[in-house]
């Protein structure tokens, strides 16, 4: 696949935002964002879900009454972060696409040097990596980072990518895929399904250093047992192939090229 080339001045950057049960760390995600990208950010989508909580929901409208270039959806389709991101991603228009989760598990610096490889005009995905030199897991399931490690090894051979972190939902791409892939993840497994389709069809993709602190408020709802979605969605992917989600799209044009 062959995406048009995007200009460093032409960036225009939609982020999407899933909250679930997060209130501080949404507003110093937002404002780190802010501090890094500047007027580079086209809009920051918040995708709540309908089950968060008053607290929540305030700092939310808080938020988007303070800055017009932020929106709030309600996720129409529940339950799940896979819908949530899959609602957010088709709401975008930036030619640029940021995934970032809202409870400050995410490390913002992250951001610059996704900007850098952008800059270069040579990637059209650019995905956070916790097993990079310089990044890394700090209070992180013992269990979790084992089979974490496990997995990494055996899908970056099946896949075979560079991208050693294959399961982080916080990435970078092109506008064209992720309004132009068909997601299909519910739950969490959408972290991988985000990284795995775009390598798959070819996206020219590389890593970035990231650190990992564990949230300190609201609660991860990745439990133990989803785990084994990520290894479903994976042995899907490399199985079925990718498809796209609308023929209008620019992604589409480039299929088979
Ligand atoms: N819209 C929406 N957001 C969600 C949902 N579930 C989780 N989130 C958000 O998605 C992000 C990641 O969720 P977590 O449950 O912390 O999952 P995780 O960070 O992948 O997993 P951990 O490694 O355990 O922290 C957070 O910003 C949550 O607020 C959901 O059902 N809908
Ligand atoms: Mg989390």
């Amino acid at each position: 696949m062959q995406l048009p080339p995007l200009k460093t001045e032409d960036f225009r950057i939609s982020v999407v935002l899933p909250v679930f049960s997060e209130t501080d760390s949404i507003c110093e995600v937002v404002k780190g964002l802010n501090a890094i990208l500047g007027a580079r950010i086209l809009e920051i989508v918040i995708v709540m879900s309908p089950k968060s909580g008053p607290d929540t929901r305030a700092v939310c409208a808080d938020l988007v009454k303070n800055d017009p270039r932020i929106r709030l959806q309600v996720q129409q389709v529940n339950p799940g972060l896979g819908n949530g991101v899959r609602e957010g991603y088709a709401a975008t228009k930036g030619n640029l696409v940021l995934n970032i989760d809202s409870d400050g598990e995410m490390e913002l610096d992250t951001v610059r040097r996704m900007l850098e490889k952008m800059d270069t005009g040579q990637y059209d995905m650019v995905v956070a990596s916790r097993w990079m030199k310089g990044g890394g897991f700090s209070g992180y399931s013992p269990l979790k980072y084992v089979l974490n490690f496990g997995f990494q090894q055996m899908f970056r051979i099946l896949f075979w990518t560079r991208v050693n972190d294959l399961t982080y939902g916080f990435k970078m791409m092109r506008g064209e895929l992720a309004r132009g892939i068909a997601w299909e993840g519910v739950l969490h497994e959408i972290a991988c399904e985000t990284t795995m389709k775009p390598v798959k069809l070819g996206a020219r993709a590389c890593a970035v250093p990231s650190k990992w602190t564990a949230r300190v408020q609201g609660q991860s709802k990745n439990t133990f047992w989803r785990t084994f979605r990520y290894v479903g969605m994976a042995l899907k992917i490399l199985c079925r192939g990718v498809e796209f989600s609308a023929p209008a799209n620019a992604a589409q044009g480039d299929r088979g090229t």
